[in-house]
């Protein structure tokens, strides 16, 4: 059993879901987990009395400090306290972070804070680290100072591990354990009724799920929706929210399709949109993983992705949807219309997206994986 602080952005996002949904997963294995940071992990409830989420999850805010003399606040400093304070009152193994800036940073200092024994500091790159870099050099060398300072460092696939290798110039080992999902959960069986509720004349229902940055390229999802929308009766189904949200709503409503487009904002559960979903679209500019495409195929849903990042890792194409070039909204359209023309090749697509979900990327088969990783770092 081990004692482990995870430390995440809790925000809605594959980043968090992995953290949170590792932080359960290793609980019900026995471990104890900590969850340190501004806010409570996305999907675990809400703290319950005295911090507690269960009998072996807790949860530590990290307080955001107001001084009249600091125009901003110094997070990675507070987050860097609670660490250590933590770290020494319930005696954490380890700090398995996700993400190096701020927080394998933060970690690193609450390792060095703590004198009496070696407190191990794991870091998961999400991808965020190296475009971070990309936008601004000046944060190359903390970077990967805190990568290369870092006891443990995971990547969440080759394509991100080959990359901060080769553009952040890493000497460390990197791990690669891909991200997973809860297959269980991610069954989305019969939700008949609901589809009725989001297309009651038996639309085809065209699903995208993101945060709406820039790099998801929503204008693209509008643009294939018009194409495929021109064909076949449908429904766009828009979950999450985000910068570009209301740019997708202007093309909506230029393109005349604004009453077939469905936002839902913020969802808490993404299983119950896909359930009703018979298409994916993920366009990204880039996706280092693309979690949202594991989960469509986990229920099922065929995915029309773009070539980038470490979807062709995640998604073979041709077999459970198809990568299709960045940009490419023509393309997109053509294969979604010849997925949704065709039930039976629809089925077969989605029926080969759950055996590859349950077969490679199952929970079980990949939180174990980190407890193996946790347990050579702690040995040394
Ligand atoms: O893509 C985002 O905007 C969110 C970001 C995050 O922090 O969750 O996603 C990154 O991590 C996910 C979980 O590992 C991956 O599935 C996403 O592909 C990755 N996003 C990018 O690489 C752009």
């Amino acid at each position: 059993m081990f004692r482990i602080g995870i430390t995440s952005y809790p925000t809605y996002g594959g980043s968090g879901v992995v953290a949170a949904e590792l932080g359960r997963a290793l609980s019900e294995r026995g471990h104890i987990v900590h969850f340190i940071s501004y806010a409570p992990p996305p999907g675990l409830g809400s703290p319950s009395g005295w911090g507690g989420f269960g009998d072996r999850i807790f949860f530590h805010e990290v307080e955001v400090l107001s001084y009249p003399l600091f125009e901003h606040s110094p997070y990675p400093l507070s987050l860097a306290v609670k660490m250590a304070e933590v770290a020494n009152y319930v005696k954490l193994d380890l700090l398995h972070v996700h993400y190096a800036i701020p927080h394998a940073v933060s970690a690193i200092l609450a390792k060095m804070m703590i004198k009496d024994r070696d407190l191990k500091v794991i870091t998961t790159l999400h991808g965020t680290d190296v475009t971070l870099v990309g936008n601004d050099r000046s944060f190359l060398p903390i970077t990967r100072w805190s990568i290369e300072e870092s006891d443990g460092v995971t990547a969440i696939s080759d394509y991100l591990k080959e990359r901060t290798l080769r553009e952040l110039v890493i000497e460390k080992e990197i791990e690669r354990i891909y991200n997973f999902v809860d297959t269980e959960k991610f069954n989305c069986e019969g939700a008949e009724e609901h589809r009725k509720k989001v297309a009651p004349k038996g639309e085809k229902i065209l699903t995208h799920i993101s945060n709406f940055r820039p790099v998801k390229r929503v204008e693209d999802v509008v643009r294939i929706f018009h194409l495929v929308h021109q064909k076949i009766p449908s429904k766009l189904l828009l979950v999450g929210d985000g910068p570009d949200r209301s740019k997708a709503e202007g093309i909506a409503r230029d393109l005349a399709i604004i009453e077939d487009v469905i936002f839902t904002g913020k969802e808490d559960s993404v299983q119950n949109c896909l359930a009703v979903s018979d298409l994916l679209l993920l366009p990204s500019e880039l996706e280092s993983f693309g979690l949202v495409a594991l989960e469509a195929m986990s229920c099922q849903v065929p995915v029309i992705a773009a070539n980038t990042g470490g979807l062709p890792e995640v998604m073979v194409s041709g077999e459970m949807g198809y990568l299709v070039e960045i940009g490419d909204v023509e393309g997109m359209a053509r294969r979604a219309l010849e997925i949704l023309a065709d039930d039976k090749k629809k089925k077969e697509m989605g029926e080969k997206g759950r055996e590859r979900a349950v077969s490679q990327f199952d929970m079980d088969k990949i939180v174990p994986l980190y407890e193996a990783y946790y347990e050579k770092i702690l040995k040394g």
